[in-house]
């Protein structure tokens, strides 16, 4: 099949790859429905994909990956910078040459007996000056229709592209033998390209996602000028109509996409209070002509983690999963062939298929303690389902940012929000973002993971880089740059319960984010940052919240924070010297503020 561009650089990559991997068949996705309808087919016909039933889940289709295949690899993960210093303490590294020299005969051949595709892509609207091009080549019929859900995708990528650039990245992805021993996902930043073999599961081998748009995409936006962020983005729609936009960055498991979605409480939603989704994972942002840092998602699409979704805890995802979705690793239900996974409601299908594959009785078999889908299974939904996607969601100029959110799972140190005095304080406070386990039987806590900016296993480069990077884009944006939060729902009571109720009522936290932004209410300083009056916080219509509750959630134990200093001092420790001044000089000031 004949090329789908005029570009030298990618069909000269594109017939390296074919002579690598020395595929059967050769096709170029186009993008059009009629293609796609075609790979439809033959993914069901070979078992591949199953269809699902078409009145209540229309264009909807299941795939079950291997046991072993079922979530993002962070020991096979690695960063292959020239110089190992650039990779940092918190990536894998290993020499660019060394890597290309062991995949290399692992390609060689790989595809025979098989077809590849050769996926044009765009991370970000069509024509927008933040979006940036990606070309997939795959033997993975399942991983083209999910890039068709997640990206836009097809021959009006190259528009993006043009003739003669080589800015694209190149991304080369085969199944292989799905050999766990043999599994690799390889970013070479300074090649702009990603290489990921023997994996079938999404974040490892759907390229676009966090392979370029977060580890590749990291290192290009310090070298241009740019962030590349683990962060949702949400307009908050005022009762005059104006829309205020934030980011938010958590680390996984902390309801982000559920944020992204948030349903405010009735009454805000009687005064006219409405959000609005453009993002749920990743962040592209960049200063616009008027100074200002703007943002858009890279994605087209949610790939969402499926358990625990339902009506109550995110209406609004649920809903974008009703058609034209591909669901991997969840259960079906065989009597009308729809699907299930924990917490979706509380009525396990008696005639059920679990994730690996077996018929059981389920609700003799999640009696007995096992579960139905795997707790990573995912709903790879597209983003126009959503009943509350922003209209400025496909703006090629992106949203205008007003709050940067950070946040993490805290029982007792984090109060519910605070703010950054500045840029480089909130820098400092992305830094030492983290979330810990808690034992809620006896509210214990449990171990601290530091995950700063929740960009751990996503950044492409450095860390004490990254962190310089953040202070330098700062000074572009000197006034006009967002303010710097830090959020925290997951404080707990002496029994270990959450005392925040979390989900919609997140939008009163939120809300005083935007009366900050605006400089319509007051804060009290404190040794972290600033915090509200209580009373600033809207509990009204809150069962059982009231003022003395969140006087509460926002104490600061200074004791805990010197624990937490000492932990940070610990953390800092790694990243040597190439970890900013300023990030030190905020340490000893927190220390200073505590003493
Ligand atoms: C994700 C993650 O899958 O952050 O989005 O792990
Ligand atoms: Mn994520």
């Amino acid at each position: 099949m004949a090329t789908l561009t005029k570009n030298p650089n990618v069909n000269k990559w594109v017939d390296e790859m074919i002579s690598l991997c020395k595929p059967d068949k050769v096709v170029w996705i186009d993008g059009s429905e009629e293609q796609l309808d075609g790979l439809r087919a033959e993914a069901i016909s070979t078992g591949e994909m199953i269809k699902l039933n078409e009145e209540k889940l229309p264009g909807c289709l299941y795939h079950r990956t291997l046991p072993n295949d079922v979530a993002r690899v962070e020991d096979r993960t690695f960063i292959c910078s020239r110089k190992e210093e650039d990779a940092g303490p918190t990536n894998n590294w290993c020499d660019p040459k060394e890597m290309y020299a062991k995949l290399t005969p692992m390609y060689d051949g790989v595809m025979k007996g098989r077809t590849m595709y050769i996926i044009p892509y765009s991370m970000g609207p069509i024509g927008s000056p933040l979006a940036k091009v990606g070309v997939e080549v795959t033997d993975s019929i399942y991983v083209v229709l999910n890039m068709a859900i997640m990206t836009r995708m097809g021959a009006q990528a190259f528009k993006n592209l043009g003739d003669e650039s080589d800015d694209f990245v190149r991304g080369l992805h085969s199944k292989a033998d799905v050999d766990p021993e043999k599994r690799y996902i390889v970013q070479f930043p300074e090649d702009n390209t990603i290489w990921s073999i023997n994996s079938a599961y999404g974040g490892n081998v759907l390229l676009g996602k966090k392979c370029f748009a977060l580890r590749i995409a990291s290192f290009q936006g310090k070298n241009e000028g740019w962030m590349a962020e683990h962060m949702l983005i949400l307009g908050i729609q005022k009762p005059n109509g104006e829309i205020k936009y934030v980011t938010a960055a958590f680390p996984s498991a902390c309801g982000k996409t559920n944020l992204a979605m948030l349903i405010p409480p009735e009454g805000y939603t009687k005064r006219g209070y409405k959000v609005w989704t453009v993002g749920d994972d990743i962040a592209w942002l960049k200063p616009g002509p008027d100074g200002r840092l703007y943002a858009i998602n890279p994605e087209n699409g949610f790939f969402g983690v499926a358990p625990g979704t339902n009506e109550k805890s995110n209406y609004n995802a649920l809903a974008s999963t009703k058609r034209n979705t591909i669901f991997t690793n969840v259960a079906i239900n065989n009597d009308d062939m729809t699907v299930w996974w924990e917490k979706l409601d509380k009525n396990p299908p008696v005639n059920a298929t679990e994730w690996k594959g077996e018929k059981v009785n389920g609700p003799e078999y999640v009696a007995a303690g096992n579960k139905l889908a795997h707790p990573n299974s995912r709903f790879t939904a597209p983003a126009e389902n959503c009943p509350c996607i922003s209209p400025e969601f496909n703006n090629p100029q992106g949203v205008p940012i007003s709050a940067i959110i950070f946040g993490g799972r805290r029982a007792k140190t984090a109060p519910l929000v605070y703010q950054s005095f500045n840029w480089q304080h909130g820098t400092f406070v992305g830094s030492i973002m983290a979330s810990e386990t808690t034992a809620a039987a006896t509210g214990a806590v449990g171990v601290v993971r530091r995950d700063p900016m929740a960009m751990l296993p996503f950044c492409g480069y450095h860390m004490g880089d990254y962190w310089a990077h953040w202070l330098e884009m700062g000074k572009v944006l000197g006034d006009k740059a967002p303010k710097i939060f830090n959020v925290n729902w997951f404080r707990t009571d002496d029994n270990g319960d959450f005392i925040w109720p979390g989900y919609g009522d997140n939008m009163r936290v939120l809300d005083w984010i935007i009366d900050r932004c605006e400089g319509t209410v007051d804060a009290v300083e404190t040794p972290i940052g600033y915090e509200p009056k209580p009373e600033d916080i809207n509990v009204e219509g809150l069962d059982g919240i009231t003022t003395e509750t969140v006087a509460d959630l926002l104490t600061v134990d200074k004791n805990l924070w010197r624990e937490e200093a000492k932990g940070i001092e610990e953390f800092y420790k790694k990243f040597g010297a190439k970890l900013p001044k300023e990030m030190s000089d905020e340490l000893k000031a927190l220390e200073a503020r505590l003493a």
